[in-house]
């Protein structure tokens, strides 16, 4: 791994940290994050030196902690498992806490198409398209039907292995496979010929979020206080969980997003008032949408629905303008009165996402710089579709099939009413 030990603050990309570099702490930081990847065996081993001051030359990590900093708070590896929280004292919001060490980088056939971001992290051609917003052409539209529809094929098997006990690592694992498994099946008559591996097909969906600004899994896990762009790790869904999960594929060029929250076991009758006033909320927008609709009114539909069922939407995070870009404009915002420009014209193609929660619409990030959590630990639900400007409305292009898993659940009447009573 060599530099890339030096990761501490930013385990899953290869930034060093660079406020750190000149900080008299760095040693102790040096010391400290070798440990945090190492095999259990060596773990257990390292915790009996902890215990025998006499065969040490040098201070015990813990002594040299706390000359640092004072009382630390101790690093809580599993021993058993060598699971651990990378951030201890980081002031999270609620219960859930990171599960590291994340799996190591997942690989993809290198003849799938690769957007420009995968090799070094930086979407470069994202900041080329900052001002006009694309009208597609109909072979551009063809290119973003086809992907939305692979994408919500993998939405769909995804979902298919939520339960309790999966982990969120092993989720993106299906996800990543169902991706690079996403194939035209060649038609015989077209080509008649298998290709080079025997095959009637071509296998060639990348993960868009894998290497995204540095994201380093194939598509985001957000389970309960989690806004959104969680990393998937080694944390077992639990009963009664809500978790989103967030997916993208770039197929021949074109990048389709879309996601969906599904209830982990028997939901809580508040779980299941936020994750169903997100649904309504991505529904009752994509319901304005059509050519000459300004890009901030689904936020004036959205906010008082949310507000109506006791609920508050997010302001950090946006829909956004996707085809052979995973983001550009337009920006659409899902809360009301907002300054968003532009009007939407036959052949744009852009998502709604409105992320609900249950308390305050305030984010606060984890230092992996990704996972974007609620201020108060209360739920937060989000429902998302890429959608295709029509003549007269909108082709919802990731569309649920009659036969995807989840799907709405009514809000007990005694959940609705207690929110009533409070006003
Ligand atoms: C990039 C930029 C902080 C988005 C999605 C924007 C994230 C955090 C600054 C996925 C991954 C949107 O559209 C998305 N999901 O539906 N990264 C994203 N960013 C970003
Ligand atoms: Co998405
Ligand atoms: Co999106």
């Amino acid at each position: 791994m060599g530099e890339s030990n030096f990761i501490i603050m930013h385990p899953h990309t290869l930034k060093p940290p660079l406020k750190l570099a000149r900080y008299p702490l760095q040693p102790i930081y040096r010391r400290l994050t070798p440990l945090l990847h190492r095999p259990v065996a060596q773990i257990q081993s390292d915790h009996k030196a902890l215990h025998k001051p006499a065969a040490r030359k040098t201070p015990s990590l813990l002594q040299s902690l706390k000359d640092a900093f004072g009382s630390p708070t101790p690093l809580p590896t599993n021993p058993e498992t060598g699971i651990h929280n990378p951030f201890p004292d980081f002031q999270y919001t609620g219960t859930l806490r990171p599960h590291y060490p994340l799996s190591s980088t997942r690989k993809l056939p290198e003849h799938i198409p690769h957007p420009d971001y995968a090799a070094d992290g930086i979407p470069r051609s994202e900041y080329a398209m900052m001002r006009k917003i694309a009208i597609l052409d109909e072979m551009e539209m063809e290119g973003m039907r086809t992907v939305c529809r692979l994408a919500r094929e993998v939405l769909d098997i995804a979902a298919a292995a939520v339960a309790p006990g999966i982990t969120t690592d092993e989720i993106d694992e299906i996800v990543h496979k169902a991706c690079i498994e996403r194939d035209v099946i060649l038609s015989p008559s077209l080509c008649s010929l298998p290709l080079p591996n025997g095959e009637l097909r071509e296998t060639q969906s990348y993960p868009s979020p894998l290497n995204y600004n540095h994201f380093p899994k194939s598509h985001c896990t957000s389970v309960n206080e989690v806004i959104c762009h969680g990393i998937p790790d080694a944390r077992p869904l639990k009963e009664g969980d809500i978790v989103n999960i967030d997916v993208t594929l770039y197929y021949k060029g074109f990048h389709g997003d879309l996601n969906e929250t599904y209830y982990v076991g028997k939901p809580s009758a508040e779980a299941i008032r936020v994750v169903e006033t997100a649904r309504d909320c991505l529904n009752a927008a994509i319901a304005q949408v059509k050519p000459g609709m300004a890009f901030r009114e689904p936020g004036n539909v959205i906010e008082p629905l949310a507000k109506s069922r006791g609920c508050s939407v997010v302001r950090t995070y946006c829909g956004h303008g996707i085809n052979q870009l995973f983001h550009c404009v337009p920006n659409v915002p899902h809360y009301a009165k907002n300054k968003a420009v532009g009007i939407a014209k036959k052949g744009m193609c852009f998502t709604i996402e409105p992320m609900v929660n249950l308390g305050s619409w305030r984010d606060k990030t984890w230092p992996d710089e990704w996972t974007s959590t609620t201020v108060d630990g209360k739920l937060s639900a989000q429902f998302e579709h890429t959608l295709l400007v029509t003549d007269d409305g909108v082709e919802v292009l990731t569309a649920r099939k009659v036969d995807s898993p989840g799907g709405p659940v009514p809000i007990p009447e005694e959940e609705l009413k207690a929110v009533a009573a409070r006003k």
